[in-house]
């Protein structure tokens, strides 16, 4: 499946162990769960790819904020590429995985590089302050831009591109949760508009391959 893949196996709550009846009705719950979120990133990608009308309404204004607490816009990027990834830090593997293949991406086009900004915005805005955010993005690339911002915002911006997340309790701790949400690469123009979806389990070659194909 090509996108809404960042579901980690189903977390137990440690203690105490659901009973049968109880279990199977958490069970049946994270299945629909996951069921309902394939279903709503294949019709995402369905619809980005669909024509020059649902291409135009991908991304929109933001206001967020940079790994030192400065304002970014969608303007701040203008004349550059953007490639526009929603997650957050504590994300098990997904997150983690594509953005270690978007650094080998942006390697990967040598000068073309200082075109493209890797953008990576959380949909976690609780634990990823800015400083976090910061630490992180650094960690996969001396280019990657991390982005966060006030809940509101981050949920602006997250509807602007069609990304879907939500927040799954694992426990009673107000650290106790993981995030849910769609996993699409947006490719972004110099002139802001929206250019292509990359789907995020694409290796950095095949990422590089279609950025290539945009930054001439
Ligand atoms: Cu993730």
């Amino acid at each position: 499946m090509a996108t809404a893949d960042d579901i980690s196996p189903p977390p137990l709550p440690p203690s105490p162990p659901p009973g049968p009846s109880r279990r199977a009705a958490l069970l049946i719950g994270l299945g629909g769960g996951l069921v309902m979120l394939a279903l709503m990133g294949v019709a995402a990608l369905v619809s980005l790819t669909k024509g020059p009308d649902a291409v135009m309404s991908v991304g929109g204004p933001f206001n967020l904020l940079d790994g030192d607490g400065k304002p970014v816009t969608e303007k701040t990027f203008r004349g550059k590429f953007m490639l526009v990834y929603f997650g957050y830090t504590f994300c098990p593997d997904v997150c983690p995985t594509t953005l270690n293949q978007v650094a080998e991406a942006i390697d990967r086009l040598g000068p073309k590089a200082d075109r493209v900004v890797p953008v990576f915005i959380t949909v976690d805005p609780k634990r990823d302050t800015p400083a976090v955010m910061k630490e992180f993005a650094a960690a996969f690339s001396p280019r990657m831009i991390g982005l966060t911002g006030s809940a509101d915002e981050i949920g602006k911006a997250a509807r602007a591109y069609r990304v879907y997340f939500a927040e799954r309790r694992t426990g009673p701790g107000a650290n106790d949760y993981t995030m849910d949400h769609s996993s699409i690469l947006y490719l972004m123009g110099p002139d802001g508009r929206f250019l292509a979806p990359i789907r995020a389990e694409e290796t950095g070659e095949q990422i590089a391959a279609a950025l290539g194909r945009f930054v001439r």
